[in-house]
């Protein structure tokens, strides 16, 4: 995955035509689009290849499973496209060690402390070890949330160089630049793109705000 605004589209948008509009509007500001179910389910898979034509794209599917089950998972998400699948790390190592094998090559995110307030009850009791664990499993990186910049740094300080990706700007409350000054690799920002008035532009004053931080 490019590093250049160091800006992720999450593609919510359940309506297919807007939602390819939206990316090809911003295709060449953001690197990389994330899909999630809402999209997924609205519009089918296919979505994962039409989308990866145009940028790389993150299968943020939350895999919660068996290593079995996720090994399903993951090839298929990869096999249409996919550049990077997300999952769950609370499954454990063998489900972790599943993912990146199924991977072959693509990128394996975990997630720690979700970002909403709820994220607090649970995850963030485990966060710092669940890090831990997706370092000794081989993935690329981790979702931490922006949401809570202090958190950003205390996972910054487990995983070493490993890549950190972090929801929460903008509808939930967090600043792009906040989260990639506290160690984030990547801000990724939802609803306040595809759902504003001009995606494009509202793309560039986020890529902006980073640039401020860089
Ligand atoms: O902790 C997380 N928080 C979060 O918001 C982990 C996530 N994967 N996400 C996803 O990021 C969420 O499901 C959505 O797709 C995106 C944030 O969207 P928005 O709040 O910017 O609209």
């Amino acid at each position: 995955m490019k590093m250049d605004s160091r800006l992720i589209l999450a593609l919510d948008e359940t309506d297919g035509a807007k939602a390819l509009k939206v990316a090809e509007s911003v295709s060449g500001i953001v690197d990389a689009i994330k899909i999630n179910w809402p999209l997924v389910l609205s519009e089918g898979p296919g979505m994962i290849t039409k989308l990866s034509e145009l940028s790389d794209v993150i299968c943020d599917f939350k895999v919660a499973d068996i290593p079995n089950t996720v090994r399903l998972i993951v090839e298929n998400a990869v096999a249409r496209g996919a550049s990077g699948v997300i999952v769950h790390a609370f499954t454990g190592d063998d489900s972790l060690r599943a993912a990146v094998e199924a991977a072959s090559g693509a990128d394996i995110y975990a997630v720690t402390e979700m970002s909403h307030p709820g994220g607090k009850m649970f995850t963030a009791l485990h966060a710092e070890e669940m890090a831990r664990l997706g370092v000794e499993c081989g993935v690329s990186g981790f979702i931490a949330p922006a949401t809570r910049p202090e958190r950003i740094s205390a996972i910054r300080d487990v995983i070493g160089d490993l890549k950190i990706l972090s929801p929460g700007v903008g509808a939930q409350g967090g600043k792009a630049s906040d989260a990639i000054r506290a160690g984030a690799d990547y801000a990724i920002v939802g609803r306040a793109i595809y759902g504003s008035e001009d995606p494009k532009a509202s793309a560039e004053a986020f890529a902006e705000d980073i640039r401020t931080v860089l």
